[in-house]
């Protein structure tokens, strides 16, 4: 497991969960999606589980944490409920976790997080708060230009944020180094950054669901 994690950061807490209980809930949400009682897109994490309980040790629990799309591991690992998310999913709120108390927010739109968690960063920095911002973004969202902007302003201005990146090198099915002509990556060092091979497809399980 190759991870990058920036000098500055320190290990600040153990986490409970464990990648068995992470994928079970996975397996959990893919049972009801396949019942058919899920109608709307789901989108799983699997390969990553080690990966994210890493990075979590070194966030605080009253920081915030913007994630995608693809955020079940990230709002569990952050100490949202299980069954109150598993409850979210099923109503269809899979792509739009969001909750005050784990501070988290998450959206379906490519790029859509970025300056929210840097507008939020900025006020916690004005709020003089010392708690901090995560976003977590796919390797796709990182070519961006929103990422960018944002990154550039948030160094700029000192903000406390961090950046993930979690590179499966797909955009849905578009590789992305293709895509871009990327020879070899060139990640800041400032960026907490890993490679994963994905398990389940983009979007859904991988089975045809008719309700
Ligand atoms: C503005 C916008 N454009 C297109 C999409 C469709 N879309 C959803 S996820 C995704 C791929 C993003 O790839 P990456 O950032 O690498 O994330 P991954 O799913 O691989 O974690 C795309 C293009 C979208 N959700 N929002
Ligand atoms: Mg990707």
């Amino acid at each position: 497991m190759n991870i990058n994690i920036p000098k500055h950061l320190k290990k600040i807490r153990k986490i409970q969960q464990t990648p068995k209980d992470l994928i079970e809930f996975e397996e959990l949400v893919k049972k009801h999606y396949e019942n058919g009682e899920i109608r709307a897109p789901i989108h799983l994490s699997k390969g990553n589980e080690n990966q994210l309980i890493k990075i979590f040790e070194y966030i605080s629990e009253k920081d915030w944490v913007f994630s995608s799309w693809r955020n079940h591991y990230h709002a569990l690992l952050h100490g949202m409920n299980k069954d109150i998310l598993l409850k979210e999913i099923i109503e269809g709120r899979s792509m739009s976790t969001n909750s005050t108390n784990p501070k988290f927010y998450s959206s379906s739109i490519v790029g859509g997080i970025i300056p929210i968690a840097t507008g939020v960063a900025k006020a916690l920095q004005k709020q003089k708060s010392g708690n901090k911002v995560w976003c977590f973004i796919g390797d796709m969202t990182f070519e961006t230009g929103i990422f960018h902007e944002s990154y550039k302003y948030a160094r700029n201005f000192n903000l406390p944020i961090e950046f993930v990146v979690e590179d499966n090198n797909l955009s849905t099915n578009t590789p992305t180094d293709e895509t871009w002509g990327v020879k070899t990556k060139n990640i800041p060092e400032d960026i907490i950054y890993y490679q994963y091979d994905r398990d389940y497809p983009h979007h859904g399980t991988g089975n045809w669901v008719l309700f």
